[in-house]
């Protein structure tokens, strides 16, 4: 395998990174399943010539909606070694949404699961995707199957820094999702960085239980693991007790807080269990500082927590070694080597060290722009460079970045981004619906779940059960509110907007 140094495909620095004995283990899917690096390298090669053997438009999207299974990551490998951009989809996501991915992205390939094929294969094929696969868990379907025949060689295309990897829908505060474009070089530099960063060594053994299709479990975890050539225990689904079981083979744990809540709530979770590991990370959605401290008094391990978006992947970071400083719970760390971060007030300045005010960054792991959006792109993007996360905080005279808010209206459930635009647009479009307004209110599992405040038409009567059976017909279950009121009125300032912060207040207790 002969890497060119100008040859800045993504692919080419992970493989460059396996290690020499090729048939070490490197993912161990539990059950006596497990993945050399041989063949992570063979079977990526054949999906890639499968790829490369359907002719397709340069930098083409491949569409990705199945469930977590190594054949997915073989998949995301083998987009990144034929050159074409990788779609991860969430496997919640029913028809409308698929719709409007597919119809945004245009994919050339799409991917999808063995029991989902008849309805997405119907919209892929209307929007003019020339090949539809599928790809079931067990490694069944379509995809495998076309791929064996195809040789165990490829030499990675050749791509420039700036060329897309991949595109990562996240909504906006208008509800309707954007494609976040994220280079070879926005994912490799990022990846660089929290290498040293973190401290990765080696012998080090990743322990992935997050999902694939979003930033966190596909970049920052699978490429943690691969960028050091470590071993990962693969689970497909989280499950406390199987993960904390394992444990003690493991030394790095990456998770959303929810999956710290799950793990404490174990008794099974003990210094005996963590004896081996090394390093636990929490992102994705505050980290509430009780978890934080319940877990080191449990444990004896701090977590570190990070603050990423998908338009960035990680902007800051705890300190991993002493020398640097302490892991403090509440704050989201120093900003990462390489990563600019400015707190600026509503005209764009920078505030006063320690005053609150919209985070913005600037670095070689910012994004390339929301896919055919250039004016939402240049809205987001200051004149100097700087992208604007929409989320508040401050940096104390240490330097720690803390978040205190989001000026985007987002509820993060579980560590997914959840839009009440697009959830109110639904829920309005509904009869008898007069107006909707989504909340976000706290949560013991979740972290922060939404809920449902909806006026009905004048002589229309309405049951909150009811709209919401609708509503989880249509959308994505983790979207869908844990609750729903039907009012009389909603709370409004004099401009006659929705005081949303009335209705946190008003609901935040429903859950405690
Ligand atoms: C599941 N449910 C949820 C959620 N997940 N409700 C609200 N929020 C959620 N996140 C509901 C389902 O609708 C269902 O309800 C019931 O819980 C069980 O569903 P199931 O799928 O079995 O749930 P689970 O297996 O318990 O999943 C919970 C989970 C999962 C493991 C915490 O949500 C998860 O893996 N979250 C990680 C998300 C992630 O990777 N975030 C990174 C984004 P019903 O039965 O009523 O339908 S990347 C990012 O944010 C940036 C870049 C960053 O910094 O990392
Ligand atoms: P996403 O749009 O899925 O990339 O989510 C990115 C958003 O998640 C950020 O803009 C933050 O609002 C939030 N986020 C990520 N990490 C953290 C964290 N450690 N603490 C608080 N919020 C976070």
């Amino acid at each position: 395998m002969t890497t060119t140094t100008d040859n800045h495909n993504l692919f080419a620095a992970l493989r460059a990174a396996f290690p020499a004995d090729l048939d070490a283990v490197a993912i161990d899917a539990g059950a006596g399943l497990t993945y050399s690096w041989r063949d992570l390298d063979r079977a990526s090669a054949m999906l890639a010539n499968l790829l490369d053997g359907l002719d397709l438009p340069p930098a083409s999207r491949i569409a990705v909606q199945v469930e977590k299974s190594v054949e997915a990551v073989l998949l995301y490998l083998a987009t990144l070694r034929s050159g074409h951009v990788f779609l991860p989809l969430n496997t919640a996501y029913h028809s409308a949404e698929i719709g409007y991915f597919i119809g945004n992205a245009e994919p050339a390939v799409v991917v999808c699961s063995p029991a989902n094929h008849g309805w997405v294969s119907k919209i892929a094929f209307q929007a003019g995707t020339r090949y539809v696969f599928t790809l079931g868990e067990d490694r069944s379907g379509t995809l495998v199957e076309r791929a064996s025949h195809c040789s165990d060689q490829h030499e990675p295309a050749q791509r420039g820094p700036d060329d897309l990897a991949a595109i990562l829908y996240t909504s906006g505060t208008t509800g309707r999702s954007k494609g976040a474009m994220l280079s070879h070089r926005n994912l490799l530099s990022n990846a660089q960085v929290l290498k040293d960063y973190w401290g990765w060594e080696k012998g080090d053994v990743l322990v992935h239980a997050l999902p694939i299709f979003h930033v966190h479990g596909l970049f920052v975890a699978l490429h943690g693991a691969l960028l050091n050539g470590s071993k990962m225990l693969w689970f497909s689904r989280f499950d406390p007790k199987a993960v904390i079981a394992r444990l003690p083979e493991a030394t790095v744990f990456m998770g959303v807080p929810t999956l710290y809540v799950r793990m404490l709530a174990e008794p099974a979770l003990d210094k005996a269990a963590v004896r081996h590991m090394r390093l636990f990370i929490s992102g994705s959605a505050p980290l509430l500082i009780e978890t934080f401290r319940d877990w080191q008094a449990r444990t004896g391990h701090t977590i570190l927590e990070r603050y990423g978006m998908s338009e960035t992947a990680m902007l800051t970071s705890n300190p991993y070694h002493a020398k640097d400083g302490d892991r403090r719970g509440g704050t989201v760390g120093f900003p990462l080597p390489g990563v600019d971060l400015r707190v600026v007030d509503d005209a764009g300045a920078p505030v006063p060290q320690g005053e609150i005010g919209g985070i913005q960054v600037r670095g070689p792991n910012v994004f390339q722009g929301y896919w055919r959006m250039p004016e939402k792109t240049a809205e987001e993007f200051t004149a100097d460079g700087f992208f604007k996360t929409g989320d508040v905080g401050r940096v104390d005279a240490q330097g720690y970045v803390t978040i205190v808010g989001r000026s985007k209206d987002l509820i993060i459930s579980g560590g997914y981004n959840v839009y009440p635009a697009e959830i109110e647009g639904f829920i309005n479009d509904m009869p008898g619906v007069a107006e909707s307004a989504v909340v976000g209110v706290p949560h013991p599992d979740f972290g922060e779940v939404g809920v449902a405040v909806v006026i009905a038409r004048p002589g229309s009567v309405l049951d909150g059960e009811a709209l919401l059976a609708t509503l989880k017909q249509q959308l994505a279950n983790f979207k869908i509110p844990k609750r729903c009121f039907v009012v009389a009125e909603l709370p409004r300032n004099t401009m006659g907007k929705v005081q949303k912060n009335l209705l946190r207040e008003q609901y935040k207790a429903l859950f405690a």
